[in-house]
């Protein structure tokens, strides 16, 4: 595999960064999960963006334009003829001296990982996932905001392993006033009757990439999207239950806290959301040729 590093393509046996980066020693840094479906990087604008905005809220200045890190992404993803597949963007704050100063740091270090992803077993897409809340909240935005996508990820780490050792592969984090915010790695929806419901970011979620999209695909499906406070009850009471992700795609959940969603099976709606976003997924994107 080629790992786009330092402005070039290199093997990912020599792809290696410094023990001094300051994105190893403090997480200092940020970070975008991409698709590609079918050849073509799927929303690779909106993921730019939202990189830009993460890099700017941390003050890290990105050295090459918007324009320049769609081609290192495009050109990564042909080097290693991936099509269909997973790209990992990182930008890290770089090589520095000990200590937290983000200024002792000269040149943020751009990686590229373009590969696959099976974030979740295929056999859950037909069944249903089960999840639960957990302990550990999502950060505060007076803290780190989460809207921030960066490499400081261990609240999110730590949720994972709540669900884990609990024998679930996704869980709920409520944000620090108990509302629900999203799952660990993906954003949350409930449908009840025709309304879709899901927090906004204010609530701790993210402006996640895939949420928009199914946002936008929603009226096509007489669905009413309202992006408000939700609490545990909705996601208890509802019809349906759904997480979205670039990694997880579009997931039904069966299953929350051990209370059976609708009949315990996928919804209709679910699947036919699923579907749509694939369909546009696969003929919508930045050409990879
Ligand atoms: N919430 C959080 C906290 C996320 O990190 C999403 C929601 C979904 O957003 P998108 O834009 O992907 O629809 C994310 C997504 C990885 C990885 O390994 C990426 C995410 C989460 C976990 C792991 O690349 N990001």
């Amino acid at each position: 595999m080629k790992i786009y590093l330092d402005g070039r393509l290199v093997d990912e046996s020599k792809a290696m960064v410094s023990v001094f980066d300051h994105g190893l020693l403090y997480g200092d840094g940020v970070f975008e999960g991409i698709r590609a479906y079918n050849g073509r990087v799927f929303k690779l604008d909106d993921h730019l963006d939202r990189l830009y905005r993460s890099a700017k809220a941390i003050a890290l200045v990105i050295p090459m334009t918007k324009e320049a890190l769609a081609r290192a992404v495009v050109m990564t993803c042909k080097a290693n003829g991936v099509r269909d597949g997973y790209i990992r963007l990182v930008v890290t704050r770089g090589v520095g001296t000990l200590g937290l100063n983000p200024f002792t740091c000269k040149k943020p270090q751009v990686i590229i990982i373009a590969g696959g992803i099976q974030l979740y077993p295929k056999k859950l897409y037909e069944t249903g996932m089960s999840i639960i809340t957990v302990g550990t909240m999502r950060n505060q935005a007076e803290a780190v905001n989460p809207r921030i996508k960066s490499l400081n990820y261990l609240n999110n780490v730590l949720a994972k392993i709540e669900a884990m050792n609990a024998g679930v592969m996704e869980c709920i984090m409520l944000n620090p006033q108990g509302y629900v915010a999203e799952a660990s790695g993906d954003n949350v929806f409930a449908l009840r009757g025709k309304t879709l419901l899901t927090p906004p970011p204010w609530c701790g979620s993210l402006e996640g990439i895939t949420r928009a999209v199914v946002m936008e695909l929603a009226p096509e499906h007489g669905l009413t999207v309202n992006e408000n406070v939700m609490t545990r009850y909705d996601l208890y009471t509802a019809d349906e239950v759904f997480l979205t992700g670039t990694a997880a795609e579009i997931i039904s959940v069966t299953n929350v806290d051990q209370r059976v969603i609708g009949n315990g099976k996928p919804g209709p709606m679910t699947r036919k959301l699923a579907k749509h976003f694939h369909a546009v997924a696969q003929r919508s994107g930045t050409p990879i040729e």
